[in-house]
């Protein structure tokens, strides 16, 4: 141990000094988080990481009131297909990825042939996670996932995120201070967990280190070889965009109703410019994410891959539209309808009570618009002779009587 230098002690008192000028619920969880991040270095030792190692990184970490205010914060309206889309699928984003897709060319084609991954869609993750690394984060991770850690929420699963962080710093691949992400220590150009990191990040660049923040081709790599391991099928498509035939029975779609393409070819589905679907053994499911008013995909298995790296539908979709734009394709041939509510939690809540009472089961209410509610909003639908598109609309509100924000009645 060297000895400090006067200064640098007092700089180390300094988040204790500053704690003590905070007002005293701040103070409080200061002193839970002190006592919480030497239990931590306790479990840490016994896992058999070195003294050394901890001086120099759980020792340090912080508590970062902002990241548990992220965390609890819950959005107070549902988000329609045409916001979460027009915000991610910017002509922008177009536009940097397909200056990426020439400027990183050699590299995208030799990382299609290792891992099978087309070029346009590893550019699609990169726009999406980080916008082609111009904005990865800049929270230290080790205060993120030390401050989620000894939150109680999420507590065990933050844990052993914050273990294998130490694991990759232990490892000598990146030094605490570099390893900034998001505030839930989602990390460099592609936004790895320190677990998906170690099991699945690769040094793409051949220096013998693996650096999702400074290396492109690192990052690139790595995202691809995350991908081929969930499973992505070279060559495929994510899904496209399709015509439904008039009277359409919106029964079939959903997820979880997947058919071959030959069965959507006899129920009347054409591709987007209304020429018949192609020859393949291939199964899909039905999306409408906006309702009869909106554009259908089928989506193919690539689709439930990318579903594996982020749960969202529309996350989904907006990393398979964003590829094809990259790749050269024009725009959606329908577009999404821009004047679908936005409903506030409150209006869910009655909503999914109401089909509750109707004997339409939405699961728990919950205030959130998932799969179990709209698939009993659809079936509501039909009960009523409504289009059954699971899509809460201005006329299934007015059907279920529920009113604005607020209004219990
Ligand atoms: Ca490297």
């Amino acid at each position: 141990m060297s000895r400090s230098l006067p200064y640098v002690r007092i700089l180390a008192g300094l988040p204790a000094l500053l704690a003590l000028l905070a007002p005293p619920g701040a103070r409080a969880d200061e002193a839970r988080f002190t006592q919480c991040l030497g239990e931590l270095q306790a479990k840490a030792s016994q896992e058999g990481f070195s003294a050394t190692l901890l001086e120099r990184t759980l020792a340090t970490a912080r508590y970062e009131p902002r990241v548990i205010d992220l965390d609890r914060r819950q959005p107070e309206f549902t988000e329609t297909a045409a916001g979460y889309l027009d915000r991610r699928v910017t002509a922008a984003r177009i536009e940097q990825g397909r200056a990426m897709l020439r400027q990183h060319r050699p590299l995208l084609q030799r990382l299609a042939a290792e891992y099978g991954v087309q070029p346009h869609y590893l550019l699609a993750f990169w726009g999406l996670e980080s916008n082609y690394g111009g904005n990865y984060g800049n929270m230290p991770v080790l205060n993120a996932l030390a401050t989620l850690a000894c939150d109680p929420r999420r507590s065990d699963y933050f844990t052993a995120e914050l273990f294998q962080a130490l694991r990759i710093l232990d490892r000598g691949d990146v030094q605490a201070a570099q390893m900034v992400g998001s505030w839930a220590g989602a990390m460099g150009h592609t936004q790895f967990m320190p677990s998906a990191y170690l099991l699945h990040a690769v040094d793409g660049d051949g220096d013998g280190r693996v650096d999702l923040w400074g290396s492109v081709p690192d990052a690139l790599a790595s995202a691809a070889n995350y991908l081929k391991s969930l499973g992505w099928q070279p060559g495929v498509r994510w899904g496209r965009e399709v015509r439904l035939p008039k009277d359409f029975s919106y029964e079939h779609s959903g997820l979880d109703r997947p058919k071959p393409l030959a069965q959507w070819h006899r129920l009347g589905v054409r591709d987007s410019a209304g020429g018949v679907l192609p020859q393949a053994e291939l199964t899909a499911a039905l999306l409408v994410p906006a309702g009869h008013r909106g554009p259908a995909f089928l989506v193919y298995d690539n689709f439930r891959v990318i579903m594996r790296w982020n749960r969202s539908e529309l996350y989904a979709l907006s990393v398979g539209l964003l590829a094809d734009r990259i790749a050269g394709a024009a725009g959606l041939r329908r577009p999404l309808p821009a004047d679908l509510p936005r409903l506030h939690r409150d209006q869910v809540l009655t909503l999914q009570t109401r089909l509750g009472e109707l004997g339409f089961d939405a699961g728990t209410p919950d205030g959130v618009l998932g799969p179990a509610t709209r698939r009993a909003i659809s079936e509501f639908q039909r009960s009523r002779g409504l289009i059954a598109d699971g899509q809460p609309d201005a006329a299934l509100l007015e059907a279920l009587g529920v009113g604005p924000p607020g209004e219990t009645s």
